[in-house]
């Protein structure tokens, strides 16, 4: 048994990732091929040496999404525990059994626990740690479930890595069933395994609290954690054993589940036994799951232990549980024969997890001469610890390439009228699973009417050659005759002159970027300018920006534009130092007030298309004005206080700036939804800014104070401010949302809807607008068209997400010509030259 990782999520999100390599999110929408490409682009450019912003602001993140799960829970350093399982051949199981208070439960397991002290003792080194061992529960077979117990004192802490699963194992294989035929009460034992476990899951049912046995029937019953719906007790320690009749496996489904959002420290983890084995996990979850995403779970047999820890002093309201038995054969049942011309399949009990140990096949059949396209509009496979290049756990298998992790846009085509797909599951750690449409097509002509991408996706022909990357893989950019003004990538796709030279690679191929980084020895300004690389770090202000020193322990003290200025006047150099979960002040004052940025809900990615998730940008604010409804937008950024554009009540028309004409609606995702979950609140003062300007949108900036302060909850909390220092990188990849018109001239939308753009070069900015932005407003959007901000999305917030995994709030919607034009961006105000006027006025 090889070392137990049972935290799989231990950087608190679950993924709430920016599109890394190979998460790229599904999406209809024009924007997505562009994004496929900045993405690539993107890390193309990691590579490049002396592009230090990129590098410091994105490239954690991917890091982080790759980085293996880490042992954790184990708080009490010197405790270790080992759990696992025995089959005992000669002996029958008992229905007495079930009850640890039972005469029957108590002297077998007895004997069992003498015979594990006996086999320990005969191992020095394991003896002199060994506390004790304990029967928690038997099941038909006959079999036991086990944990044993080891403390070793903190002096002897080196000694920790070599106390292993397998070095216990070892001396459990080796004396156990010696140990077991010399028992007064004889035993065969045989496969007995173990692996470590977090202590604080180890229970005695003998003598502790919050143990509970449940019985699963064809009826759905229902258990909660303690304290549910109000906060339960710190420090639980609850199981639950569920148990079903022979035959049948056991579906357990978590309508609510709101536990810390720290799964070291608290979480709910589900085994398919009855023993905290991590060869038999089936997950652990933490955090505040929304109700468009339950937690729902199978297990492979019939039975199965959840267990709830938390430790913390923050208490959550826990969860609400149901339960069944479903019959087993319909458990493992899965794949057919599919002989239609299209149809949809899924893995078993979607969007539920899968259970463990299944294996489906489908087999699709089309008329001779067709061809089948397969496309995953949902693929999620995703274990602790495994690579996705290996996929040796869960996995898809089509034409002998095994598939897993998160995926999207996986589109597979076969090679004649026969596709066969495979999916396995194996003993440990399930996932949502997949969901997949296939049609049939003629291969002389894939799609009819339509333009055929290389990935055999069909588009609409007016998609091709329009400088989108509709497809996803270019093919509708590539041989195209480029405009006059446009450059040619070498892969033959058209782009903006703009592009060249912007530090992103715009092209795919990185032909744009080639010719305008510095020389190798050299180090790249964030102006743009070359110079020696040993101007770097030296202490001195060598780029007319200082970014030559912007992330240089060694420059301490020294105050550049790019250094976090501290409460108590010290300069920290260091590249956003603001909430990024790291104390670097004296003074602690880059850590105070960041209680913001982070949802409380936690999303599985940020999903794809345009329509947001419930709680997925808990800080957008919806402005009514009278009886208009939805004018504008806004944002959270304290209990009192929100952000918007001036422009949104420096009309001509004098009721726009009074303040008791408008309402805020903060929480909502639904326009015509009465959702409970939404606050509204009056506005008691608008606070424009004295400097904005009606013809240039200059400082296009207010603050909205309410009448009573919000309520912060899973869907309604702050954004964080950027500090004047902050560094928001030309292509750094940032999402806009409102409920803005989608199309020029269109409706306003019903649901908020999000859009990924990216920061544009300030140069590239200036020119496109032909000079019309000023300092205080900054550009984004992908510059040939699409995607960008509308109508109706004024006054809202453009957000980006920080290495710290921190939204920070970067520009406030607030100009652009026409929306979604190409070569026209969207211009918002920069919210790092406002900091100061925030402060003052809002005292934020
Ligand atoms: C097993 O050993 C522990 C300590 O070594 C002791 O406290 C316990 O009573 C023993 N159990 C049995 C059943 O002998
Ligand atoms: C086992 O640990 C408990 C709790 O720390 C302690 O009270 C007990 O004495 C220990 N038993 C042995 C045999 O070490
Ligand atoms: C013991 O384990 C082996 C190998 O995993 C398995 O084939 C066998 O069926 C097990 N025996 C019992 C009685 O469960
Ligand atoms: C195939 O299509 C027929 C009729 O359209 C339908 O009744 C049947 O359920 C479909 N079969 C599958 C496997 O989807
Ligand atoms: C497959 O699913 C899609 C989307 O959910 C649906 O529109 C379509 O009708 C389904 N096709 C079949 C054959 O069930
Ligand atoms: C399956 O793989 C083989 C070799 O890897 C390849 O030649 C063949 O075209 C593939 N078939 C399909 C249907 O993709
Ligand atoms: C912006 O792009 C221009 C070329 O389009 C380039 O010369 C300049 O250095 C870039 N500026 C930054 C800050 O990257
Ligand atoms: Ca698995
Ligand atoms: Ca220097």
């Amino acid at each position: 048994m090889s070392t137990a990782m049972y935290n799989n999520c231990q950087n608190g999100n679950e993924n709430v990732t920016f599109l890394g390599k190979d998460s790229k999110m599904p999406s209809k929408q024009k924007r997505t091929g562009l994004v496929v490409g900045l993405v690539l682009g993107l890390l193309v450019l990691a590579a490049v040496a002396g592009f230090l912003i990129w590098w410091f602001a994105v490239r954690p993140n991917q890091l982080q999404q790759d980085s293996v799960p880490k042992m954790g829970a184990q708080r009490n350093l010197g405790t270790l525990v080992f759990s696992g399982e025995m089959t005992l051949v000669d002996a029958t199981y008992k229905p007495e059994y079930n009850d640890p208070k039972s005469l029957e439960f108590r002297e077998t397991a007895d004997a069992l626990q003498d015979i594990l002290n006996k086999t320990i003792a005969n191992d020095n080194f394991l003896f002199k740690y060994y506390n004790k061992s304990v029967i928690s529960a038997f099941s038909d077979g006959l079999i036991a479930y086990h944990w044993i117990r080891f403390d070793i004192p903190p002096e002897q802490s080196e000694l920790i890595p070599k106390l292993t699963a397998d070095r216990v194992l070892e001396t459990l294989r080796r004396g156990v069933r010696q140990e077991g035929k010399r028992s007064i009460q004889a035993f065969t034992i045989i496969n007995i395994t173990a692996s470590i476990t977090d202590p604080r899951m180890a229970r005695n049912p003998r003598d502790s609290e919050c143990l509970f046995r449940l019985d699963a029937t064809s009826t759905i019953q229902k258990f909660q954690s303690p304290g549910y719906p109000n906060e339960h007790p710190v420090q639980t320690r609850c199981q639950w054993q569920i148990r079903a009749p022979e035959g049948s496996a056991i579906m357990v489904k978590f309508p609510y589940f709101y536990v810390q959002d720290s799964c070291s420290t608290d979480y709910v983890f589900i085994f398919d036994s009855l023993s905290t084995d991590t060869a038999h996990a089936i997950t652990q979850n933490c955090g505040h799951r929304p109700p468009t995403n339950p937690l729902e779970v199978i297990s492979s047999g019939n039975l199965m232990l959840i267990n709830f820890i938390t430790d913390s002093t923050v208490q959550r309201p826990g969860f609400d549980a149901r339960y069944n038995a479903i019959s087993a054969i319909t458990a493992a049942t899965c794949g057919g024969v599919l002989n239609n011309l299209t149809g949809n399949f899924t893995t078993p009990f979607y969007p539920s997890f899968y259970p463990p140990m299944v294996d489906c096949t489908w087999n699709i059949n089309v008329p001779i001469g067709m061809k089948i396209r397969v496309k995953f509009t949902m693929f999620r496979l995703k274990e602790p610890g495994v690579s996705i290049r290996v996929c040796n756990k869960d996995y898809v298998q089509i034409n002998g390439t095994k598939y897993c992790g998160e995926r999207s846009a996986l589109t597979l085509n076969s090679n004649s009228n026969n596709m066969v797909i495979t999916f396995h599951s194996d003993s440990s750690y399930t996932d949502k699973g997949f969901s997949a449409q296939y049609n049939a097509y003629d291969p002389q002509n894939p799609c009819p009417g339509q333009f055929s991408c290389a990935t055999g996706f069909c588009i609409s022909k007016e998609l091709q050659c329009d400088g989108w990357n509709d497809c996803g893989d270019m093919s509708d950019e590539k041989k195209c005759k480029c405009e006059e003004g446009h450059f040619v990538c070498d892969n033959g796709i058209c782009k903006p002159m703009y592009w060249v030279c912007d530090q992103v690679n715009d092209c795919g191929d990185g032909s744009d970027e080639r010719q305008c980084s510095c020389q190798k020895n050299q180090f790249r300004c964030t102006d743009g300018t070359c110079l020696p690389n040993t101007v770097t770090c030296n202490g001195a202000r060598d780029c007319a920006d200082g970014s030559d020193e912007a992330s240089c322990k060694e420059s301490a003290g020294m105050c550049t534009d790019f250094s976090f200025k501290c409460g108590n006047d010290q300069c920290v150099n260091k590249l956003n130092a603001e909430c990024d979960k790291v104390t670097d002040c004296l003074d602690g004052s880059d850590e105070k007030d960041c209680d913001c940025g982070e949802r409380p809900y936690k999303h599985n990615r940020i999903v794809g298309g345009q329509n947001a998730d419930v709680g997925e940008w808990p800080w957008q604010v919806s402005l009514h004005f009278q009886t208009s409804g939805h004018v504008c937008g806004a944002s959270i950024i304290a209990n009192k206080w929100l952000l918007s554009a001036s422009h949104c009540f420096m009309s001509e028309d004098l009721s726009y700036r009074e303040p008791g004409n408008w309402m805020t609606y903060s929480g909502m995702n639904d326009q015509q939804k009465e959702e409970k979950s939404v606050q509204i609140r009056g506005v008691k003062n608008i606070i424009t800014h004295t400097d904005y300007n009606q013809m240039t949108y200059d400082n296009d900036i207010a603050l909205l104070e309410l009448t009573e302060p919000l309520v912060f909850s899973s869907t309604v909390h702050p954004v964080c401010l950027p500090s004047n220092s902050h560094v928001f990188p030309p292509g750094m990849p940032c999402w806009v949302t409102g409920w803005g018109a989608l199309r020029e001239g269109g409706n306003t939308a019903t649901l908020l809807q999000k859009a990924e753009v990216k920061i544009i070069n300030d140069t590239v900015c200036d020119t496109v607008t032909e000079g019309q932005v000023t300092s205080r407003m900054l550009c984004s959007g992908f510059l040939s068209g699409g995607v960008d901000a509308c109508q109706g999305d004024s006054g809202g917030p453009l957000v980006c997400l920080s290495e710290a995994n921190i939204w920070f709030q970067c520009g406030i919607v607030s100009w652009g010509e026409g929306c979604a034009r190409r070569n026209k961006p969207g211009v918002y105000t920069r919210l790092t030259k406002f900091r100061q006027w925030i402060r003052k006025h809002a005292g934020v």
